[in-house]
């Protein structure tokens, strides 16, 4: 006979002392018939967990089969064990042990003194059967040892060698093996997708025949605690068996929520059609183009959903393949608990929102005490926000006393997405303050670019220098957003438009002429353009905002439309270039130079430099050296 085993490292085939099966395997049973001490472990092991957390943390344990098998390419016998570590569901049910290089078998053939051969080397790393070491199992820095033929195979290139040639004994193959493992979808609950089953005494259970479809649950049912209020209602449970008439009973059981959460999205891109689960509209929307979702759902919602996903695809319900191209995992939000913990009794927490600090004269955090009684409260430090808790906070009251607005442009500007979040009411002042700030500053210059006022024509290279900061300073910023809006780096997008209207604000407005304060065109050309910029920059973050005053200012109709801002590549150049100037790697100075400068240009800069001069007076050059754009180290001898 044959004993097959499923390797995902084959290119350790040479390095087999022994092979051990899962304690279910028909060879267990087989070796078990005459060995009552095999019977029993065997006994044992079944009795044990199945669980693949637990198994990776128990003890290994295992006996011999006296039974052995033949190497495929040695031809040595290799003994046969039953291992508590091997897992019955999961490939073959039996493996291939390689002591050598997998860490489970490594601590089993030292536990049962199992012979442990090497056959993956890496140059310098020195084996010893002492202790386990990382780098026994890692396949991307090592190559075949002890391995003959295969001396020298990188893992990939081992394997496909190994394969073929077992293939060519038929002895084995590639195979793809999936870690999928049985979800039990039924749940002993009332609200949830009913399952359309029908129990018969005689006919054992019968689906619901399609006319009667859909199963539908009553909603009136009071759940009491006692279970599942569903056995409770006769009108429900009660009814015909549709294959022979008798009496039968209606499944309880409801499907688990993440059967739902599988495929809702589909759903919602295909509504229209009350008769059909999903028609072709779901092909046209999906798959999603950016899902966000917390860290929770890596391991069960994000897999059962593919899982959903390929079941619809194979029944031709959908055509695509994955339901999602990409997704972004976004931090938590943590806010401040507070609760009181009476002498006996149980605690309560108390929201936030319904808290009053209270500070000494010198404006230091003393404690909190609850509004509605002025009693102190305890403080529990941050935490996540969570109903347990009581930290949440509902954005709702700020909408209502900052605006939607605010509120956006506080949670975007608080940390980039995948980070954690803490609630601040300060940091919510200081978003609606540059709200306002922005809305004053388009106000005060409407006059300069809505329809009527002077047009203007400025030919950029002409302008002041302090001009030419403002714009390449506008164009930088902007350069930056379009890079963080492909990153999703929400925070840094509102902080470059904090940066344009800083720009924008210490931008000279006017001259003075024959005692006359004269606009300049130039102010104005460069104002038109920055907060045409600023307000489609903001515009995803704070739409009502910027839709207002895109049209207030005669921008346009509609911000929506209008095309995103692009930068001018030109305002970005430089003429001057400041860099500094250490000597002996300590700042001595700062110059300005010109941006083509040569090396030599800059060597002779820096030397001029008065700060610097006062160090090098007197003192020989050893050697200068330049970072282009960046700076000049004088070092002396
Ligand atoms: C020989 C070997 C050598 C292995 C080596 C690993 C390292 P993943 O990658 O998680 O799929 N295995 C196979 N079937 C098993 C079972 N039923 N119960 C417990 N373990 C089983 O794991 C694949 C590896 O898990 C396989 O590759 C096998 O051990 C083990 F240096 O074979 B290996
Ligand atoms: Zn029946």
């Amino acid at each position: 006979e044959k004993l097959w085993v499923f390797t995902t490292r084959a290119d350790t085939i040479m390095g087999v002392t022994f092979c051990a099966v899962a304690a279910e395997h028909p060879l267990a049973t087989y070796a078990a018939r005459n060995n009552p001490a095999l019977a029993v472990f065997i006994d044992e092991c079944k009795r044990g967990s199945v669980m693949e957390a637990d198994i990776a943390t128990m003890e290994k344990k295992g006996m011999p089969t006296g039974l052995s098998v033949t190497h495929p390419f040695t031809g040595e016998p290799v003994p046969v064990w039953v291992g508590n570590y091997v897992l019955m569901g999961y490939g073959e049910g039996a493996v291939m042990a390689v002591p050598a290089h997998d860490e489970r078998d490594f601590h089993f053939a030292r536990k049962y003194r199992l012979p442990i051969r090497q056959v993956i080397g890496i140059p310098d790393e020195p084996f010893s059967t002492d202790a386990w070491q990382e780098w026994y199992a890692d396949k991307e820095r090592g190559g075949c040892v002890n391995s003959g033929k295969y001396d020298g195979l990188g893992y990939a290139a081992a394997i496909d060698a190994i394969a073929a040639d077992l293939k060519a004994k038929g002895l084995g193959d590639k195979q793809v093996t999936w870690r999928l493992r049985d979800w039990g979808i039924s749940r002993q609950r009332y609200w949830g997708c009913p399952i359309p089953i029908i129990h018969c005494a005689t006919c054992g259970d019968v689906p619901v025949p399609d006319k009667d479809l859909p199963v539908v649950l009553p909603e009136d049912c009071v759940p009491d605690g006692s279970g599942n209020p569903l056995n409770k209602r006769a009108d429900f449970v009660n009814c015909a068996c549709p294959k022979c008439g008798a009496a039968a009973r209606r499944e309880t059981d409801t499907m688990d929520t993440f059967v739902d959460s599988s495929w809702y999205y589909a759903r919602f891109a295909s509504q229209r059609r009350a008769d059909v689960m999903l028609d072709r509209e779901a092909d046209y929307w999906m798959p999603v183009d950016q899902y966000i979702g917390g860290i929770e759902h890596a391991i069960l919602h994000l897999l059962y959903s593919r899982f959903w996903s390929k079941v619809m695809r194979d029944v031709q319900l959908v055509s695509y393949d994955e339901p999602f191209t990409r997704l972004l995992t976004q931090g938590m939000v943590l806010n401040e608990i507070f609760f009181r913990k009476p002498e006996s009794g149980r605690v309560t927490y108390y929201n936030p929102a319904d808290i009053e600090l209270t500070f000494d004269d010198k404006g230091q955090r003393g404690g909190a005490v609850l509004k509605s009684d002025g009693q102190p409260v305890e403080s529990g430090g941050i935490g996540t926000m969570s109903k347990s808790k009581n930290n949440g906070i509902d954005p709702q009251a700020l909408i209502e006393q900052y605006g939607a607005d605010t509120a956006r442009l506080f949670t975007m500007f608080a940390a980039p997405p995948e980070m954690t979040l803490e609630w601040s009411d300060a940091s919510v002042e200081g978003a609606f303050r540059f709200l306002k700030r922005l809305w004053n500053f388009s106000y005060e210059n409407r006059v300069f670019i809505e329809k009527g006022s002077m047009p203007i024509h400025v030919d950029w290279a002409d302008v002041s220098a302090e001009h030419k900061d403002a714009r390449r300073d506008l164009h930088s910023a902007l350069r930056q957003a379009n890079h963080d809006f492909d990153k999703r780096q929400f925070n840094t997008v509102v902080s470059a438009a904090m940066k344009m209207l800083n720009v924008l604000e210490r931008t000279p407005t006017a001259t003075k002429v024959e005692g006359h304060r004269k606009i300049q065109p130039v102010y104005q050309a460069l104002v038109t353009e920055g907060l045409g910029i600023l307000l489609r920059l903001l515009s995803p973050i704070t739409p009502h905002l910027c839709h207002h005053l895109w049209r207030e200012l005669d921008f346009g109709d509609d911000i929506l439309i209008a095309p995103w801002p692009q930068v001018d590549e030109a305002a970005l150049e430089r003429d001057t270039i400041e860099m500094v100037v250490q000597v002996n790697g300590k700042l001595r100075g700062r110059i300005a130079v010109p941006a083509m400068a040569s090396d030599a240009q800059i060597r002779d800069l820096a030397h001029a430099d008065e700060g610097v001069q006062k160090h090098t007076a007197g003192k020989s050059v050893k050697k200068v050296i330049i970072v282009p754009g960046k700076l000049v180290n004088i070092v002396l001898l």
